[in-house]
């Protein structure tokens, strides 16, 4: 549709408003690669998928997501904000006006009050997400193509998904032998931070010599570590080449890291437990950090993710995006932000996405379908779905 405007071009009616109608939570529990995983901090059987469908009176639906660990006392937490407090800010607001309403309901109050990390931003996040999802469908586009454009070649992919603690050395070196040899995947990360220093490093020499001098290595503590087992642990990575060293110590602790970035070369990344555009500008500032990690399903939503990344690119630093959303909606953004350079692999909600995010010859490659990637398949809540009590 086009109207004629003062200057004499035609233009689109991009100003045509788009309500919301209803905010629907939805929880989904899916099963992770090989019935359970584990990381130093952390060990799993399903990943959770805490999510709202926001109707409109176009027809269209927006979906948006964060993602957890699949404990549901938890994650009804995430959802009863999302119905509770979120939806009633929402309804009957236009779906163009993303920043207001994330301003809206980031500053609600009594949301703040009890909020601004945690269970509110994962709850804004997916909100946010699913208003992205919309803002896209409504102007017929991939998300990646409506933020500006971008790599058209794709987006380095490195497997995170075969580096697990709960993994024997021999499954560990194979799945990752595999994943550079067979699959084509530009790097692995192999998860460390076991009680013994020794067997991390025994760990992760024996991958360096399975996949060779080239392919990419990173190391992942999941914030496990103290200063001195990172230091010492780090020193050994130096020498395995390894690409970079992941949540060495506890992630809000912007102090730590910046001695220990002055006491090894091995690059620092985080980011994945961060909440907000300050947690990254501390670590950035203190000097704390190489490879900022945010994960707009911990932020709240690609609204702030954008920010953390232009915040990164001001600082010429590459960004790594967590894939914490499974890749659906980082895929959109990194194609798209210019400081994103490469993005993590983890394989577990492909089945329930109507265009689950693809790897060829090393690289996600750029999706096709208007949206933010995020759209489920119709049989994705009679499958995962779990009943909202
Ligand atoms: C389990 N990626 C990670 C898993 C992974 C976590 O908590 O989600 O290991 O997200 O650290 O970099
Ligand atoms: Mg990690």
């Amino acid at each position: 549709m086009t109207k004629p405007n003062p200057l004499g071009r035609a233009s689109t009616t991009a100003t045509e408003e788009i309500r919301i109608t209803a905010v629907e939570p939805f929880l989904l529990h899916v099963p992770v690669t090989g019935q359970h995983i584990a990381d130093s901090m952390h060990s799993l059987t399903h990943w959770g998928v805490p999510g709202v469908v926001i109707q409109t009176d176009s027809g269209l639906r927006g979906f948006g997501y964060t993602g957890t660990h699949a404990h549901s006392a938890s994650d009804m937490l995430i959802t009863d904000c999302i119905s509770k407090v979120y939806a009633p800010l929402l309804l009957g607001e236009s779906i163009h006006d993303v920043l207001a309403l994330w301003k809206k309901m980031y500053h609600f109050p009594p949301a703040q009050w009890v909020g601004r990390t945690g269970i509110t931003q994962l709850a804004l996040a997916a909100v946010d997400i699913a208003l992205w999802d919309l803002k896209a469908k409504a102007a017929g586009q991939p998300l990646w193509r409506l933020m500006g454009g971008g790599k058209r070649e794709g987006i380095p992919a490195y497997n995170t998904d075969g580096g697990w603690l709960s993994l024997s050395k021999a499954q560990l070196v194979d799945n990752c032998r595999r994943s550079i040899e067979e699959r084509g995947f530009q790097g692995v990360k192999v998860k460390v931070g076991l009680p013994s220093a020794h067997e991390d490093i025994d760990r992760v020499r024996a991958v360096r010599s399975a996949i060779g001098p080239v392919a990419g290595l990173m190391v992942d503590a999941n914030g496990r570590c103290d200063l001195p087992s990172a230091i010492a642990l780090g020193r050994h990575f130096e020498e395995l080449e390894v690409a970079w060293f992941e949540e060495p110590m506890w992630y809000d602790d912007v102090e730590g890291h910046r001695r220990l970035a002055e006491s090894i070369r091995t690059p620092i990344a985080l980011g994945e437990q961060l909440y907000s555009l300050d947690a990254f500008t501390a670590f950035i500032g203190a000097g704390a950090i190489h490879y900022p990690q945010p994960d707009a399903t911990r932020l709240g939503g690609i609204s702030e993710f954008w920010q953390v990344a232009d915040l990164a690119l001001a600082y010429r630093m590459p960004v790594a995006p967590h894939a914490g959303d499974m890749m659906q909606v980082h895929l959109q953004m990194a194609l798209a932000h210019p400081a994103c350079v490469i993005l993590e692999y983890i394989p577990w909600t492909l089945e329930c996405f109507r265009e689950p995010a693809q790897v060829t010859n090393g690289r996600f490659t750029p999706p096709e379908l208007p949206g933010a990637g995020t759209e489920l398949r119709a049989d994705a809540l009679e499958r995962f779905g779990v009943k909202l009590t």
